[in-house]
């Protein structure tokens, strides 16, 4: 099992790409309000956003110009260690997903296998996940596992037998809990993934839906990060919608704080998933070089 950290990882993933603007108006989907959502969470305690991107009717993107313009103005704008979904919509093609590791980010995720997701399928074959990983590590791209299922572990397993470790050196997985399809949002099934893990491997969760607070307290019990986010949870308590993301992240910091694992800057969140500095380095004068 994995170790138990000092400091909790916190993850915003603000946006998605399954809910409609038209059905929940603080969904952030423009750059500006992607870059406020961000510059709230960071201060909120979040170290890492999940980027998924939407276009001028606010419907999922994978335009490689609105992503890199969206990954450079939230880089600009934070501290935030800027992952890009490489998962898309539902929808989105496999030519698709691929190119947005062309648009610069520090991290992308990289699902390890199909799921059923409500009605549709979220379909991730095994060449197309070795694809993605290994065109990550080209581009020297932190590669966050998602793992929706027990399975998925697994793969995830044999893809780093087969090709060796990631960019970074560090193996780090987010449990994706509670998906109509996928493993239930329970403490025996996130011990279950926890268990299953490779020597060394970090891991976060996050449960959609109702069953983000029990996955939530479960994570940090188990050693584990968090992820929150619109982009899994839409009603913050029975019968109360989320507000906005910022929220989630409090709620989370809080928690995190609770456990005596208070959240970790984005600076050490950096540090321990490897990832590559894309920022200038400032000069001794403060100025940007
Ligand atoms: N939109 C989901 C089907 C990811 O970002 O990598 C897939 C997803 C996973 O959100
Ligand atoms: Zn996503």
């Amino acid at each position: 099992m994995a170790g138990m950290s000092t400091g909790t990882l916190l993850t915003v993933a603000p946006t998605g790409a399954e809910t409609a603007k038209s059905d929940t108006p603080a969904l952030p989907v423009t750059i500006d309000e992607l870059v406020s959502t961000a510059k709230a969470c960071q201060a909120a305690g979040a170290a890492v956003i999940h980027v998924h991107v939407r276009d001028d009717e606010a419907r999922p993107t994978l335009d490689q110009g609105r992503v890199r313009a969206t990954l450079d103005a939230i880089r600009e704008a934070t501290d935030l260690v800027v992952q890009v979904s490489s998962g898309g919509a539902v929808t989105d093609s496999e030519a698709d997903r691929l190119a947005v590791l062309d648009c610069g980010p520090d991290g992308a995720s990289l699902t390890c296998g199909t799921v059923n997701f409500g009605t549709d399928v979220f379909m991730n074959r095994w060449e197309f996940i070795e694809r993605l990983y290994l065109e990550m590590r080209d581009r020297e791209i932190v590669p966050e596992f998602e793992l929706f299922d027990l399975g998925h572990v697994t793969t995830m397993r044999r893809l780093l037998d087969k090709h060796g470790e990631p960019y970074g050196g560090h193996v780090h997985c987010d449990l994706v809990m509670g998906v109509p399809g996928g493993m239930p949002g329970t403490t025996q099934a996130l011990v279950a993934c926890v268990a299953a893990l490779p020597e060394g491997a970090t891991f976060s969760a996050t449960g959609v839906g109702r069953t983000t607070v029990p996955v939530m307290l479960a994570a940090l019990s188990a050693g584990g990060h968090l992820r929150v986010g619109m982009e899994d949870t839409l009603t913050f308590a029975p019968g109360r919608p989320v507000r906005d993301n910022a929220e989630l992240v409090e709620r989370a910091a809080e928690l995190a704080r609770l456990a005596l694992r208070p959240p970790l800057p984005p600076e050490d969140g950096r540090t321990m998933l490897g990832v590559k500095q894309r920022r200038p380095i400032p000069t001794q004068t403060g100025a940007q070089a």
